[in-house]
């Protein structure tokens, strides 16, 4: 799959604010990528695919979610939360596309998880912080991605954590899982 296909496919299948949305993914994805290396064809593929299911009805999602026999736990938590993992169905039997990283990162670009790969936090970091994101701690977490990924992540994951909070959301386990995995792996744990 070459960018200028995937653009066109996404382009009819996303409309107006989440095409542009998804173009700021893209820049913000390849940016991460020359920063803190990574493959930058996969970063450009993965965040122009990652909304690909936004704009399904929650009846088809949740027809794809079974069908690709998708963690069940899913159904019991907010549609939202269910467009990556749909996604990610979707690609691999309409466009066969089978790199096991890209479809990761689209799977888990709303939740994170635990023991992200690169390009997981490459395409989650950039779906936060792109250019027409405006919501608060957005520019704090900006200033974090010049500086450390993991950092940026992080703030990312508490900043979603904080508002789901905030909202008396139910949070899914990959969310606080991912939380987790990096307080733990940098060493924080203070409490
Ligand atoms: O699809 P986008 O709007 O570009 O962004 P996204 O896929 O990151 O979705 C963001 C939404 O997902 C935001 O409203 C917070 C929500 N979200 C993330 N983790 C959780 C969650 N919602 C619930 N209920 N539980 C979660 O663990
Ligand atoms: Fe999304
Ligand atoms: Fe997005």
């Amino acid at each position: 799959m070459n960018r200028d296909r995937a653009l066109e496919i996404v382009k009819k299948k996303l409309k107006g604010p989440r095409f542009q949305h998804t173009l700021g993914v893209v820049e913000t994805a390849i940016n991460l990528a020359e920063k803190y290396g990574g493959n930058k064809e996969q970063a450009e593929i993965a965040a122009i695919f990652h909304d690909y299911a936004k704009l399904l009805p929650i009846y088809e999602l949740k027809k794809i979610l079974i069908e690709a026999g998708e963690d069940d736990r899913l159904l019991l938590y907010h549609p939202e939360l269910w467009h990556g993992p749909a996604a990610s169905a979707l690609l691999k039997k309409e466009f066969s596309i089978d790199n096991e990283d890209i479809l990761n990162a689209i799977r888990y670009h709303t939740t994170g998880r635990a023991n992200m790969t690169h390009l997981e936090k490459i395409i989650y970091l950039a779906d936060y912080i792109e250019p027409g994101r405006s919501f608060p701690g957005v520019e704090e977490t900006r200033e974090l991605a010049e500086i450390d990924i993991d950092q940026a992540v992080l703030k990312a994951i508490s900043n979603t954590i904080s508002f789901l909070v905030s909202k008396n959301a139910a949070i899914f386990p990959d969310t606080l899982d991912a939380y987790n995995s990096f307080v733990l792996n940098k060493g924080g744990n203070t409490i």
